[in-house]
């Protein structure tokens, strides 16, 4: 089939090129000009691992063509963002998710499959099915008249770990969610062309809840990890200690504490669900603010550390959301550096390797981006805030002599500790 995938994101662009491998005739569509310039040369605009070589091998063979309009296919992926609004009710954006349906309901034609793989609230499929439906009244619509409908629409979410894109885009098994049983195994034949895990089969609404239900899953898993490490905060105790005590049971397996949750997926969804049920989801809504609040916690400790060494140079370790990636979206780690460097200035420096400046938020700040060695050298504090490879193999000479604040957890050799339970300075 000839295939649209609309939206070259971090999902996007990665499924159109691992759609293109496959043969198919892909046209990618974005709304920005310069995304789909880089793309038509052979280039990428975001990093993930062995993306760039992919994309250009795609587009050197005339597999995929990038463009700023949607084209006739048969068949459509959607994959924009879904933000929520900052209305106090984290109410679900949906509008780029139907701007891309009102986009393709011009070319539309019988026969085609619509594939919805954004991230959205429960009942968008159907919303996404009425829009067009209004905008093309000469097509029978799934689920609308009990006759055989004219195009197929569905949903199948990604869960794609980001830094292992590829592999787990052809690997993973997929919900597919149909508007019908049809709709759904239409999908599935689209999908068998590239997916190696299992395509199971579903309704819409339930393959969209299940999206959110594995986001939120994590969400207060990591949750839980966080408010531990404020309990043993308070009580003097070292959580790191506690939790790898704790995951000796053979049933209990905690995740790690770190400086808030950050991405564009799990510090988001679990609120799709809170908006959808705000009487019912009490777990989900309580993880949420925990891991938020592990954010200011941090940036409370980490102001105290620096008020204690008040001529100390002191250096933020990462910006990143999590390791080993350069994606800096909803990322603790930058806002507690952020907030550092607007307190105390020109006192205060980031190493993030994955980064060529500093994020617009630090300017006039006189906090500086440095290399790792230069930290290692001149700083004396050292904050850790994103657990990158490259921060976790500095042996322990070389940060021997420094105070450090580890929120991740990756020096448990460090003569300091992290700074819970009680701040020591080494001598
Ligand atoms: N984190 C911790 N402690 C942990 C694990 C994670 O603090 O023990 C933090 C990370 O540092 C990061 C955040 O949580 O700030 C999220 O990182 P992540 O690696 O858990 O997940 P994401 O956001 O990169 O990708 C998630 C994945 N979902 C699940 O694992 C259930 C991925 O499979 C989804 O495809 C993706 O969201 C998505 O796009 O929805």
């Amino acid at each position: 089939p000839d295939v649209c995938v609309i939206g070259l994101g971090y999902i996007g662009l990665p499924t159109a090129a691992i759609i293109a491998r496959v043969n198919c005739r892909v046209t990618g569509v974005d709304l920005s000009q310069s995304v789909v310039d880089t793309i038509n040369r052979g280039e990428i605009h975001i990093e993930e691992v062995d993306l760039d070589g992919l994309v250009q091998g795609v587009v050197q063979r005339g597999l995929l063509t990038a463009s700023t309009q949607v084209v006739p296919a048969d068949v459509f992926v959607i994959a924009v963002p879904t933000p929520f609004e900052k209305d106090g009710n984290h109410t679900p954006d949906v509008s780029y998710v139907m701007a891309a349906a009102a986009s393709l309901a011009a070319v539309l034609k019988k026969g085609d499959v619509v594939i919805l793989e954004s991230t959205c609230p429960v009942g968008t499929t159907q919303l996404v099915r009425d829009r067009l439906a209004a905008l093309r009244p000469d097509l029978r619509m799934p689920g609308l008249s009990s006759e055989t409908p004219d195009v197929s629409i569905a949903y199948c979410p990604e869960r794609v770990l980001p830094g292992r894109i590829l592999e787990e885009l052809t690997h993973n098994d997929r919900s597919i969610g149909g508007i019908t049983s049809r709709c759904a195994r239409k999908a599935v034949e689209f999908y068998k062309l590239f997916v190696r895990g299992t395509c199971v089969t579903t309704d819409a609404r339930s393959a969209e809840m299940t999206k959110l239900v594995e986001n939120a899953y994590r969400d207060v898993n990591i949750a839980f990890a966080n408010e531990l490490s404020m309990i043993a905060d308070r009580m003097g105790l070292d959580v790191w200690e506690v939790i790898r005590l704790a995951n000796r049971h053979p049933r209990v397996n905690i995740l790690q504490p770190g400086p808030g949750v950050g991405g564009h997926c799990i510090a988001v969804d679990p609120w799709f669900i809170v908006n959808g049920a705000p009487d019912e989801a009490k777990v989900i809504r309580t993880a949420r603010e925990v891991n938020d609040t592990k954010m200011h916690h941090v940036l409370a400790r980490a102001s105290e550390l620096v008020e204690a060494n008040p001529h100390a140079t002191v250096a933020c370790l990462g910006l990143a959301f999590k390791a080993n990636i350069d994606d800096f979206r909803e990322s603790p780690a930058r806002f507690v550096a952020a907030s550092l460097a607007r307190k105390f200035g020109e006192r205060v420096r980031v190493v993030e390797p994955y980064a060529q400046e500093l994020p617009g938020e630090f300017s006039g700040s006189g906090a500086l981006l440095i290399d790792l060695d230069q930290a290692l050298e001149t700083c004396h504090v050292l904050i850790v805030l994103v657990d990158h490879d490259v921060f976790r193999v500095v042996p322990l000479e070389e940060r021997a002599n420094v105070v450090v604040y580890d929120t991740r957890g990756i020096w448990p050799d460090s003569p300091v500790g992290n700074l819970m339970p009680k701040l020591r300075v080494a001598s």
